[in-house]
């Protein structure tokens, strides 16, 4: 019997949602990490913000949890070609943490626990467009996803996401980050497919 496909081209998302290039609709959750999770408390938990003249900024879970919440709704796009829409989060705006940090840095290097980096461009992380994420779909953040609390920055690839994140180094100079270091694309685009160095 004849298998009826007209108009129905590769793998087409269920949601009818626009998925950037080279992409597939997801439903459940990955979980993707380059080494083993590390266990942290939310007693011990700290994240700094570092500027490049060494000035440091400290918040611990109490100061964290002292500043206004958002509860962005976002899409992610994993380099590994799967994306999921609408999740839902909650966390601090990276607008809100930076805020008093005085700063000539272009450039951002994100680091975790466990040792993972990644870097970015310093605007990035602003205008509404970055969190220290902390609930994932009202749920205080599992640790495989990064829990006690990780960077979301949607609108890149998910690897620029830190689970476990710990802290950020400004710089005047760009820094590749783990996976950049490895041949992943410095800014990772996922809607220009920016993929690999070269893409
Ligand atoms: N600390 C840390 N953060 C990380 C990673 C990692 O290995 N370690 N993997 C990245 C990659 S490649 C992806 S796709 C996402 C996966 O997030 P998830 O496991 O919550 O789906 O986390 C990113 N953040
Ligand atoms: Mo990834």
């Amino acid at each position: 019997m004849a298998v009826i496909s007209r108009g129905f081209h590769g793998r087409r998302p269920e949601s009818g949602r626009k998925l950037p290039p080279g992409q597939y609709e997801t439903f459940d959750f990955p979980v993707l990490s380059a080494g083993p999770t590390p266990r942290v408390s939310r007693e011990e938990w700290e994240f700094t913000i570092t500027t490049e003249t060494g000035v440091r900024h400290a918040w611990d879970w109490g100061r964290l949890m002292d500043l206004a919440a958002e509860t962005p709704t976002v899409d992610l796009h994993c380099v590994t070609k799967w994306s999921k829409f609408d999740t839902t989060w909650k966390g601090v705006s990276l607008d809100l943490l930076l805020a008093d940090v005085e700063t000539a840095a272009d450039f951002a290097l994100v680091f975790s626990y466990g040792g993972y980096t990644t870097n970015l461009p310093l605007e990035d992380l602003l205008d509404g467009r970055a969190w220290i994420a902390y609930e994932y779909d009202g749920a205080p953040l599992a640790p495989e996803h990064g829990g006690p609390a990780r960077l979301l920055v949607p609108h890149l690839y998910l690897w620029k996401s830190a689970k476990w994140v710990h802290g950020i180094q400004l710089m005047p100079e760009d820094d590749p980050g783990f996976w950049e270091s490895a041949g992943y694309h410095d800014y990772g685009d996922p809607w220009r497919e920016q993929r690999y160095q070269g893409d």
